[in-house]
């Protein structure tokens, strides 16, 4: 993989990645028509109600999920970030994403803002982090006391994590350049970050990666349009020494 320009080491980069981000690796994003699954639109299915009153069929929807993520690989954007990290930038991810992509391409710091769908626990005694589920039909239940077992994930309507929360805002106020990449920007208290962020720092860089324009389009230095497997990995790679590409 060719080299990254060296001087982006000097720099603090925080990147807000979305479903687009792994759509490239064959993951169907949340709000583009890929991502239905047998009619029923993402945002009804990752609710707490869904999931109290039909449990079995949110589970199905989860397990085909995450067939298709231990199926997919990591797409180039991924490996540019993980190559960015491995080359010393003092690089963080705030991913909206579930999936372990990041992970599996080599990136260390990652904060799942909304969860990680390869995770679960306990709906009858709390108890995190118990094994993956085998993509089994039945419900999966709780080694300890047989309770039923929930995704690691965090659905609409529930509060995101109060520590991932404070060590994402803290690293948006001490951030030189924000990516946002791969994201409708429409989901919050997510969506709200860039602003936040400029707000903390009105000299932050804030470069948007996405194929269509959003709504913190008009915020940013530059949208760059394009399939963010080539056109994030075109910046990193011809960087030219200033920030603004
Ligand atoms: C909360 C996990 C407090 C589950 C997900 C104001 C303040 C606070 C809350 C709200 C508010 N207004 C409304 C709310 C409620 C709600 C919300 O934001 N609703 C929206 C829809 C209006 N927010 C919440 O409920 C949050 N909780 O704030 O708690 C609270 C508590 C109670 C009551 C009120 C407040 C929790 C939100 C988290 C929900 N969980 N996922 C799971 O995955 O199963 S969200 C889900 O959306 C995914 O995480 C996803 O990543 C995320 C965001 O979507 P995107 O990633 O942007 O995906 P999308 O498909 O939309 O867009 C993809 C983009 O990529 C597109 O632009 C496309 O063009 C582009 N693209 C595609 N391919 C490519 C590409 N770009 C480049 N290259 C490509 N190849
Ligand atoms: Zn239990």
């Amino acid at each position: 993989m060719p080299s990254i320009h060296p001087n982006l080491n000097d720099f603090k980069i925080t990147v807000i990645t979305g479903a687009g981000f792994s759509q490239p690796s064959g993951i169907p994003t949340f709000r583009g028509s890929d991502g239905l699954w047998r009619n029923y639109s993402p945002q009804e299915l990752a609710t707490p109600s869904a999931f109290s009153q039909n449990p079995s069929l949110v589970w199905e929807w989860y397990f085909w999920r995450i067939k298709l993520i231990q199926e997919a690989q990591p797409n180039p954007a991924h490996d540019i970030l993980a190559q960015l990290e491995s080359q010393g930038c003092d690089i963080v991810i705030l991913t909206q994403n579930v999936d372990d992509l990041h992970e599996r391409a080599g990136s260390r710091q990652v904060l799942h803002l909304h969860g990680e769908i390869m995770k679960t626990w306990c709906v009858g005694c709390g108890t995190k982090n118990i094994t993956p589920p085998g993509t089994s039909t039945s419900l999966p239940k709780c080694p300890l006391c047989d309770g039923l077992l929930r995704p690691a994930v965090v659905w609409f309507g529930e509060s995101l994590d109060s520590t991932i929360l404070k060590t994402s805002f803290k690293r948006l106020a001490n951030t030189d350049l924000l990516v946002v990449a791969g994201t409708s920007a429409v989901v919050y208290p997510v969506a709200d970050f860039p602003f936040h962020a400029k707000r903390l720092n009105p000299s932050i860089i804030i470069l948007e990666f996405n194929m269509e324009k959003t709504p913190i389009s008009p915020l940013t230095n530059k949208t760059i349009l394009g399939p963010v497997e080539e056109t994030i990995v075109s910046y990193f790679q011809h960087y030219g020494g200033s920030l603004e590409t």
